[in-house]
């Protein structure tokens, strides 16, 4: 009887939820708890790290894992690291669920930079009106720029005000619509976009607003993350699921 844990976080991994569930295959959804109410499952969810490579593996092997799928974000690097490594100590089969990475298309004003750092660095010069959709996780890292105003956007309110000394603060989660991101833009007077490359349709209203009103748009691009067999289509996974055999009991 296959066993899967689904590393969870993301739409895709949302949309693979209720796949498993309707085929009534047994899974629970893996959540950090990054996020006060996470959006509820219809499979058994569990919340918090699982203290590194050793931790998961445990896991893995307590809670009689068949297969690992790992449905994170593009930027949970870390975690689909761990997930690789845990997977080959625990002999528990891996896929990842993941989306391809957006491509810029005609009326796309994108300068691309290959890291946090690097979008620090492109935003030298005089102030402008920036909407920094990346979440609470990376603010304090643009404090070296203080002479723009930041709109920012976090899923839970902060305990702390950020530190950026010209912000507008938005609580809201995804997904997003074009429409609304473009509302906001245009609301905020935005010049300038800073986003992740990741992919998928949960985050790309803003760029399709920042097309439509011709706002140039700064993508960070993904983190590279070690080989692995990859899926872009929670359908897939059933199918590989099918093609992939549960492990035997390893003889004692
Ligand atoms: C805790 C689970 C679903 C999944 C929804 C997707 C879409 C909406 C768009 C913007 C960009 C951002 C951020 C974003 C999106 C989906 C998806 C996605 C980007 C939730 C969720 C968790 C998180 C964690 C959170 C991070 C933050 C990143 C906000 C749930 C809602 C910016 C990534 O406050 C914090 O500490 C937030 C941290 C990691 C990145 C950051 O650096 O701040 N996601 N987001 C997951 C966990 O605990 O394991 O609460 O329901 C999930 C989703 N967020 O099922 O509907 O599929 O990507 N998430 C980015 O892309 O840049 C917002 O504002 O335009
Ligand atoms: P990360 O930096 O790669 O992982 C840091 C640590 O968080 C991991 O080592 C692990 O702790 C724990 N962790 C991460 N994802 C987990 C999960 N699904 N279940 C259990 N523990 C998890 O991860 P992150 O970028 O902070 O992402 C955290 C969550 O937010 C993930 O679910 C991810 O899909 C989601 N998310 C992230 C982004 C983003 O921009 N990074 C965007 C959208 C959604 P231990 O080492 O203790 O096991």
């Amino acid at each position: 009887m296959p066993n899967i844990l689904l590393l969870g976080g993301t739409t895709e991994a949302s949309a693979l939820a209720r796949l498993l569930a309707k085929h009534g295959v047994p899974a629970t959804l893996s959540y950090a708890g990054r996020t006060e109410a996470p959006r509820a499952q219809p499979i058994p969810v569990r919340v918090g790290g699982f203290g590194g490579v050793e931790g998961l593996a445990a896991y893995l092997r307590a809670a009689r894992v068949t297969h690992l799928v790992d449905a994170t974000h593009p930027f949970a690097a870390t975690m689909s690291a761990n997930a690789l490594a845990a997977a080959q100590l625990a002999g528990v089969p891996l896929v990842a669920l993941t989306r391809p990475a957006w491509v810029p298309v005609s009326g796309d004003r994108w300068t691309r930079v290959a890291d946090i750092r690097g979008a620090v660095a492109a935003l030298g010069g005089a102030p402008r009106r920036i909407l920094l959709a990346l979440g609470r996780m990376h603010v304090a890292d643009f404090a070296a720029m203080p002479q723009h105003h930041y709109v920012l956007r976090f899923v839970d309110a902060p305990a702390v005000s950020p530190i950026l000394p010209h912000h507008t603060l938005i609580v809201d989660r995804g997904p997003f619509t074009p429409e609304g991101d473009r509302a906001l833009m245009e609301a905020h007077g935005i010049d300038r976009v800073v986003c992740k490359n990741a992919g998928g349709r949960g985050a790309e209203a803003k760029l399709i607003a920042a097309r439509a009103l011709g706002i140039p748009l700064l993508m960070i691009d993904r983190p590279t993350l070690p080989p692995r067999a990859e899926v872009t289509d929670p359908a897939a996974v059933l199918e590989w699921l099918d093609h992939t055999a549960v492990p035997t009991e390893r003889g004692v």
